[in-house]
């Protein structure tokens, strides 16, 4: 029985259970009413790329509606979701990730942010209730994350303080939005002293990240000295991560944090709404002017969004994307 199980789960990823890792001081937690605000969040981006948000201002009534929606979502048959896929570059995917052969313990939908979000022609699928409390949780969403990034460009000390929460409003921004569900792992029993990963490890490309997930634990970021940190669950905050887009436009002063999801345990299902702002497809992905003193002292190579997106997809999801776009 264990054997036939292990079995069926020979494409997915299991990796032995590490001993948890706690970083010393905690994952920072920031208070976005905080006048030390700006200064927290720099310090935070700096060392780990991460950091938990609280009084964050997004009404707790958008997220539990958007939570109620999601779960009635994953809860629809099989092959009813199957309809609503594949996921590129909208819509329902189940295990796969990515185009290149990446598989999670995992099943997801993948949205634009715009007014008017899609599921490949779809829509239907879902019920009117679903796309507004997928539209009133984005638009609260994004105002927070203009918020953080207006604070981080005055924690910088660079003006005007919309460099970065700009290229987010853009109408042409490509931000995309992400609903996750991790089901239970199958047995628990056939993976004694293992864990099936839900989401393998990877960075993600945007400039910013803001994750919100259910009171289930399964997320992990990646230490300086090489650890894994379990990330506590909280249902009423934020964790927000720096992309690769903004470690470049920071000139690599900000990490863009390597980080993980672990299947749960049998009985337990996570769920996790994810917001990547990203840049207009043509944008420059240059360090602000004032962070480096000549273009010659970057260590990046000049690209585009659409140049770093295009070769991100090309990609598979652990490899050091940025690696070719430094300089040698
Ligand atoms: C990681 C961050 C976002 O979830 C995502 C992912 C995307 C996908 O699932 O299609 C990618 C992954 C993510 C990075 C490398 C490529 C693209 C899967 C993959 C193998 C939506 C994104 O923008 O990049």
């Amino acid at each position: 029985m264990v054997v036939l199980e292990q079995r069926a789960l020979e494409h997915f990823k299991i990796i032995k259970a590490c001993k948890p890792t706690n970083l010393p001081c905690g994952i920072p937690v920031i208070d976005l009413e905080d006048p030390e605000a700006k200064n927290l969040i720099v310090h935070a981006c700096q060392e780990i790329g991460f950091f938990k948000l609280v009084n964050h201002g997004v009404p707790m009534e958008f997220i539990t509606r958007l939570e109620a929606e999601a779960v009635k979502f994953f809860s629809l048959t099989q092959a009813v979701k199957d309809t609503a896929g594949p996921p590129n570059p909208f819509g329902y995917g189940n295990k796969r990730i990515g185009p290149n052969g990446d598989v999670g313990w995992i099943e997801y939908l993948l949205l634009n942010t715009d007014n008017n979000p899609v599921i490949n022609s779809h829509n239907s699928l879902v019920s009117q209730n679903f796309w507004s409390a997928v539209v009133e949780y984005i638009v609260a969403v994004k105002k927070m994350a203009y918020q953080v990034l207006e604070l981080m460009a005055d924690g910088l000390g660079i003006e005007p303080r919309n460099v970065l929460s700009k290229l987010l409003k853009d109408d042409k921004s490509d931000s995309c939005f992400r609903l996750n569900h991790y089901p239970p792992s199958p047995d628990w029993q056939a993976l004694s002293g293992k864990n099936l990963i839900g989401f393998g490890e990877h960075t993600d490309p945007q400039i910013i990240s803001v994750l919100r997930s259910n009171n289930t634990s399964g997320l992990q970021i990646f230490l300086k000295d090489g650890t894994w940190a379990p990330v506590p669950p909280d249902q009423s905050s934020f964790y927000l991560n720096v992309g690769d887009a903004l470690q470049v436009m920071t000139n690599g002063r900000f990490k863009s944090v390597k980080h993980r999801v672990l299947a749960p345990e049998t009985n337990t299902s996570r769920l996790s709404m994810i917001y990547f702002g990203g840049p207009p497809m043509n944008e420059k992905i240059v360090p602000l002017p004032t962070l480096v003193e000549k273009e010659e002292e970057s260590l990046y190579k000049e690209f585009t969004w659409v140049e770093y997106k295009k070769s991100a997809y090309k990609s598979r999801l652990s490899d050091y994307r940025l690696g070719s776009f430094e300089k040698t």
